[in-house]
């Protein structure tokens, strides 16, 4: 016999997508549905392949607080596998911990809710009679910090299939229950994980996987690779992986060369990323734009701002709105580069934080005191963000990040 089933995990339904300004309403309207979409897609695959069940591990909410329009999607989604008796094993992460009274609906009756910290174990039976354990635990606060493959038991003797999960971290130690991969329960038939969004086989016996967030939410999330369809049989279990995302963070390099003029470089540039490898449907790009000569590099850097904001509306215009680029830098081949220890993404966090009203103006206290400022300067949101936005630009052009150097 041969048993299908589908492995969710990261999905951080309600987060934004980091680093995405546009006036472009296609855009806008992929973004404002890119979370949905990913789920409606997960539950359309799971239907589709007609699996025995679905197993969730953590991270499925952003933030322990979920918001009621939130809620009631998800429930809703979950109802179509309901109506086709599949049943979904949840869990919670230390995102999405479990905490008693915040839900505003009932759970649909074909859900199996892991809301305790111990390791609890429940079985199932399948319509074809074949019987299923399943032994995992929840967050009920931000952290674990031990490790809790401990108290996994041993495989049931009475079930036909073993399945462990459990989110956290490979390491000894860790604020996210840390765990040794040679503790891992040998004769479990799956060992489904969560918390880590790089897709990762993790060991083969037992089968052990992070599916990986489904749908990147910023730069550094660009390997993707979707939801997880597992088929367990008396030999060895497989997997295949597919693809539910609508927006696809994507980092790429061009090249440059020497002695070319305005109009050769503008033609090359627009050309070069149309016919870049992409996935379907929105490609968030980040570009770093590698040139051999000091002249080339002046030219676009003289006109760097005007040139930016001409690339990313050319290229929405000209791909039908599937490419955005969002960075774009500008670095001279023969250039020692200047590298910073942290990730690029520190920058634009730096950046969101002081994209606060308050913690603006804190900030720029100084500044404000100015009279002529003061006096003649008014800033509002949009102004703020405009601001921060290019200030960021700014130092990414000069500056080489940790997380561009490893990659
Ligand atoms: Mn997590």
């Amino acid at each position: 016999m041969i048993m299908k089933f589908m492995h969710l995990a990261d999905l951080h339904l309600d987060q934004s997508f980091s680093g995405i300004v546009t006036g472009d309403s296609r855009i806008k309207e992929i973004v404002l549905n890119a979370n949905q979409k990913m789920f409606k897609n997960s539950i359309t695959a799971c239907l589709e392949n007609n699996v025995s069940f679905v197993l969730i591990t953590g991270d499925t909410f952003h933030q322990p607080k979920i918001s009621i329009r939130t809620q009631k999607f998800f429930m809703e989604q979950l109802r179509r596998l309901e109506e086709k008796e599949i049943k979904v094993i949840l869990s919670f992460g230390n995102h999405d911990y479990y905490t008693e009274n915040k839900y505003w609906f009932e759970w649909p009756k074909n859900v199996i809710l892991f809301n305790k910290e111990q390791v609890e174990t429940k079985k199932i039976v399948m319509k074809n009679g074949e019987k299923v354990a399943f032994s995992g635990f929840s967050y009920i606060g931000p952290w674990i910090e031990h490790s809790k493959l401990m108290e996994y038991p041993a495989r049931g003797t009475d079930v036909d299939y073993q399945i462990g999960f459990y989110h956290g971290e490979i390491g000894s130690t860790g604020r996210y229950a840390p765990f040794q991969v040679n503790e891992l329960p040998h004769d479990y038939d799956y060992f489904g994980l969560g918390h880590i969004h790089v897709s990762q086989e993790v060991t083969q016996r037992p089968l052990t996987l992070y599916p990986g967030t489904p749908q990147g939410h910023h730069r550094k999330e660009h390997q993707v690779n979707g939801i997880v369809c597992v088929e367990l049989s008396n030999t060895k279990p497989t997997y295949t992986w597919l693809p539910v995302a609508s927006i696809h963070y994507q980092n790429d390099e061009i090249l440059l060369d020497a002695a070319e003029n305005r109009q050769m470089i503008l033609e090359k540039l627009v050309t070069t990323i149309l016919a870049m490898q992409r996935q379907k449907n929105l490609t968030v790009l980040s570009l770093k734009v590698r040139v051999s000569e000091q002249e080339t590099a002046e030219i676009l850097r003289e006109d760097f701002d005007s040139l930016f904001s001409y690339l990313q509306d050319e290229l929405v215009r000209q791909s039908d709105a599937e490419i955005l680029l969002t960075d774009l830098k500008i670095e001279l081949s023969a250039k020692k580069a200047f590298v910073m220890g942290f990730d690029s993404d520190l920058i634009d966090d730096l950046g969101h934080r002081f994209s606060e009203p308050s913690q603006f103006k804190l900030q720029g206290e100084d500044l404000f005191k100015n009279p002529l400022i003061a006096k003649y300067c008014e800033w509002d949101q949009s102004d703020i963000e405009k601001l921060l936005v290019n200030s960021s630009q700014l130092i990414k052009n000069e500056v080489d990040f940790g997380d561009e150097v490893r990659t």
